[in-house]
């Protein structure tokens, strides 16, 4: 009785466990659920390698049960030890011939898959984005159409996008699961590999090698919106002036703080190459800040004072500039009010 009870027990946790973690993730953060090009494809290939296991495994127990029901030693049998035989040419041709024809069955379409993957003829004719990796934020310039951004990577939908990767420090690795596989970023090398989104939306990113302390703050979105919006948002962009005066006089006073202490020098608004830190050209239409932390005013003050207190060793953390609680709400009223484009990441999700 009592063993039944703790099986039963064990039962009931796994089974709970099972509903419960069955709940995590997120749709826009899972492979399984793809949105894109890649990782369909790589779905696909999952399904197919699972259905062979499944064909195996099932083969394997009937086989299996057969055996053990059919050559039980049956009531009042008397022991005896069966007829031994050695070698049987039939079986063995077929036990090597099947694993072959199901490897092949896999081969196939995974050869084929990653060739399609890697394949780049098509970039020449492509938007095509340098993406650099930086502890712990992502740099995007858009080639050929002088916008630079951060954080938020803009594409159209049903397009095959170039991403031309590298890192300005260690080793990254870029991964938006529900639009492809994983890339790997170097200081060197530059590796490309294309994303392409059916669905408009915003996709989660992450870093997907240990980069350091913040790495798994890592974040970033790509934000697939439909082909004219995509247009619409690449001439907003071009038509940032970055001197503009905001209206009201609080974030004038924050352009003019922003410019003062040292903030410019590592922040670039407009199309400025990059610098130390992430462009701001476009913050005030963020979905977070830095990549993790709430968008928002409060969150924005306690980010310029003190941003080791959200993101451990990032690299603005050992800036040396002094400035109030006051001075960095009207910062943060300049850095809010940055907002180029009406095409957000509000677009991406509107039109479902
Ligand atoms: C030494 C260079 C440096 C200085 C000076 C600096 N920053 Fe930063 N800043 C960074 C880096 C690097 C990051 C990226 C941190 C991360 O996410 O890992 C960053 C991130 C930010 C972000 C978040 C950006 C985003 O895309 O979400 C804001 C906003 C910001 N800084 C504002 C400021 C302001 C305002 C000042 C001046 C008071 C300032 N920074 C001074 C380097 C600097
Ligand atoms: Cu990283």
């Amino acid at each position: 009785m009592k063993g039944w009870m703790a099986k039963f027990r064990a039962l009931l946790l796994f089974g709970s466990l099972t509903l419960v973690l069955s709940g995590c993730g997120k749709e826009n953060l899972s492979a399984l659920t793809p949105k894109g090009y890649g990782a369909k494809s790589a779905l696909d290939l999952i399904n197919i390698s699972l259905a062979v296991m499944i064909f195996v495994f099932i083969v394997v127990m009937v086989i299996y049960a057969i055996v053990l029901v059919r050559f039980r030693k049956k009531k009042g049998q008397e022991d005896f030890i069966p007829q031994q035989t050695e070698g049987n040419k039939a079986l063995e041709v077929i036990w090597t011939v099947i694993p072959i024809i199901l490897l092949v069955i896999i081969a196939i379409p995974t050869i084929t898959i990653t060739f399609d993957l890697a394949d780049e003829s098509a970039a020449g004719d492509s938007i095509n984005v340098s993406v650099t990796g930086n502890q712990f934020w992502w740099h995007f310039n858009y080639e050929g159409e002088e916008i630079q951004t951060s954080q938020d990577l803009y594409i159209p939908t049903g397009e095959k996008v170039y991403l031309n990767m590298k890192t300005s420090d260690v080793l990254h690795s870029f991964w938006v699961p529900a639009l492809s596989g994983k890339m790997d970023l170097h200081p060197e090398n530059e590796n490309t590999m294309f994303i392409q989104a059916d669905e408009e939306g915003v996709y989660d990113g992450k870093c997907a090698e240990f980069c350091g302390t913040s790495h798994s703050l890592m974040d970033f979105k790509v934000i697939a919106v439909s082909p004219e919006e995509y247009e619409q948002w690449v001439e907003d962009m071009k038509n940032v002036d970055p001197e503009a005066q905001p209206e009201s006089a609080d974030a004038q006073e924050g352009q003019q703080l922003f410019q003062e202490n040292s903030c410019i020098g590592c922040h670039a608004i407009g199309s400025s190459p990059a610098a130390t830190g992430p462009n701001l050209t476009n913050f005030g239409d963020r979905t977070t800040l830095a990549g993790v932390a709430e968008h928002d005013r409060d969150t924005l003050i306690e980010w310029i004072q003190n941003p080791e207190s959200i993101k451990p060793g990032n690299r603005m953390s050992d800036a040396n500039y002094e400035v109030s609680e006051e001075e960095a709400g009207k910062i943060a009223d300049y850095l809010l009010q940055l907002q180029p484009s009406d095409i957000t990441p509000e677009s991406a999700t509107s039109n479902e």
